[in-house]
């Protein structure tokens, strides 16, 4: 007994950091706004096959109908109730989507709003995606229910209510973030009403949680939200899995408040990781591949197994959130495969694949007057994913998961799963390389000039099929083929114009 509590003390019980994908299965793909239903497809024609482990979804609880803008994904980020009635499906569509995507070994992980209800200038009625009535004016949520009693009104110092500054940890987890009716998560009532909402999803089969804005919640009373979860569905998992929890904690440093706060209750978003890797990738500030090789907590970074990482996310892709004009999206397509490619051959972190809309970017000033635009739609109904015959994805659906590059990383990061970072090499400039113990390697050129060097790549001599401009295919290769000799070593060109300038190989790769 003494045994198992010393194991328990040393934080032996590490499932919430445990993403609880299947086996081999190393990264989830976040579907940004798609329907439950084209989730559920994803899942069985495209994410298990290819290797995917998980899916995170947008909020599933009922929200506010929003008129002016007209539709802005944003609306998803204010709560009228916990019902399962949003513009992704009904909760029939979500018990279907959980069991479709379980059954392939796709696990779903939630985004679950809790720090709040709708913002406090939001009309009283039943604009809300299930019809229900709510009146922010008086803090009355009666499809919850919440009322006045379970909002921080009382417990805010500022004048205006509001959050009005970041360097004071009072404020940011007892006002409101901008605007939004900041829930009493110090009162059990809320903390329990909270729990029973994730307890529905937990016992429907989700494998965890991607908890917004809690760098707007005391760390404590989060945990003891936390400890009301059951423990995960066992039709799909092992009896005593607990679940998945990455806080969503924007941490660049010289804030009140730290992303270690939040690593008691499980993984925390680590932004620091895509802001410096667009830096890099830009070559903005000075900043070189060559000073890649401590990537990392080399550079700062927490914990590699606190860290949930990401290039960009559904805020900072459209100038909301952190990371700035360096984040690299699909709008910058050649440098993002670069730096996704990356993410996903690199050992650090849990990995999560962005997957966007295209939207009517609009410049004015330096902002996108259009960020706030939502999801392609026909009058305010979500269009279904079309699949064209190329795989890709219609309907203004980006599905970068879908791209040949990305999807084959992920697989790269599987076949590498658990083998150390090796044999690294740069040339002082942005031409680097490096390995994945006896199973992958991965060379990029990001100069302006050619790379042409032979190098130790530690994987067995033989001839392996390039990832990145192609894909194995039977007995051959459909892109580039690197040739291994039995010392390990192989020449490797990259044209600096090449489309894509990295070559990635790996054990199931070969030939
Ligand atoms: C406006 C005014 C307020 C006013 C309020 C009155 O700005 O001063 O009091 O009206 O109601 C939308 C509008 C915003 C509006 C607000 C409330 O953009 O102008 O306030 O609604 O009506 C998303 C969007 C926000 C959006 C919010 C709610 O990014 O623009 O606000 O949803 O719809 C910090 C946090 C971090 C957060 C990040 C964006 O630390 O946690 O900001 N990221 C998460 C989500 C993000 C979401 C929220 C948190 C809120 O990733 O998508 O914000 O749930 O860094
Ligand atoms: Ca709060």
């Amino acid at each position: 007994m003494k045994f198992f509590l010393l194991l328990l003390a040393t934080g032996f019980c590490w499932a919430q950091y445990d993403p609880h994908t299947k086996y081999g299965r190393t990264s989830i793909v976040h579907l940004f706004e798609w329907r439950w239903a084209d989730i559920a497809l994803e899942c069985e024609r495209y994410l298990a096959p290819k290797g995917f482990g998980g899916v995170q979804i947008s909020p599933p609880n009922e929200n506010v109908v929003i008129h002016d803008p007209s539709r802005p994904w944003w609306e998803r980020y204010q709560p009228v109730s916990y019902k399962l009635c949003t513009r992704s499906g009904n909760e029939e569509e979500f018990k279907d989507m959980v069991t479709r995507c379980n059954n392939v070994g796709v696990h779903i992980y939630v985004d679950a709003v809790i720090n709040h209800m709708s913002g406090s200038g939001v009309a009283a009625g039943t604009s809300s995606t299930c019809g229900s009535y709510f009146n922010p004016g008086n803090r009355d949520f009666p499809a919850v229910p919440y009322s006045g009693w379970d909002f921080n009104d009382g417990k805010c110092k500022t004048a205006s209510g509001e959050i009005e500054s970041y360097n004071d940890p009072y404020q940011v987890r007892d006002c409101r973030l901008v605007g939004l009716l900041d829930l009493a998560l110090e009162k059990d009532y809320v903390r329990s009403t909270i729990a029973a909402y994730m307890n529905h999803l937990i016992d429907i089969g989700v494998a965890g949680f991607r908890i917004d804005a809690s760098k707007h919640m005391w760390p404590g009373d989060m945990k003891a939200v936390l400890d009301k979860l059951h423990n995960l569905n066992t039709n799909w998992f092992s009896a005593g899995s607990k679940p998945f929890i990455y806080q969503e904690v924007i941490d660049l440093g010289g804030e009140a408040i730290t992303s270690s706060e939040y690593f008691g209750n499980g993984r925390v978003t680590e932004f620091k990781y895509g802001a410096k890797l667009g830096t890099v990738l830009r070559k903005w500030n000075g900043e070189k591949m060559s000073y890649l090789q401590n990537w990392g907590e080399g550079w700062g970074f927490m914990p590699s197994d606190r860290a949930l990482v990401f290039v960009d996310n559904h805020d900072n892709q459209r100038g909301h959130g952190a990371g700035g004009a360096s984040i690299l999206t699909f709008w910058d397509s050649r440098l993002y495969k670069m730096g996704v490619g990356f993410m996903l051959a690199h050992p650090y972190g849990f990995t999560r694949v962005m997957s966007s809309y295209r939207w009517p970017r609009s410049f004015q000033n330096g902002n996108d007057v259009n960020d706030w635009v939502g999801p392609p739609n026909n009058n305010g109904v979500i269009k279904e994913v079309t699949i064209n015959a190329d795989t890709t994805c219609g309907n203004d659906w980006v599905c970068e998961h879908r791209w040949r590059q990305i999807r084959n990383m992920v697989a790269f990061r599987n076949v590498a799963n658990g083998q150390p970072f090796a044999n690294w090499w740069d040339n002082g400039s942005n031409q680097v390389a490096f390995g994945r113990g006896n199973k992958g390697f991965i060379v990029f050129n990001n100069d302006d000039w050619e790379l042409s060097e032979t190098l130790q790549t530690g994987l067995p001599g033989g001839t392996y099929c390039d990832v990145i401009s192609g894909d194995k295919s039977g007995n051959s290769c459909t892109g580039i083929k690197i040739s291994v000799s039995s010392d390990g070593k192989a020449h490797f060109s990259i044209s600096n114009s090449a489309e894509d300038p990295f070559i990635a190989i790996h054990a199931d790769s070969k030939l």
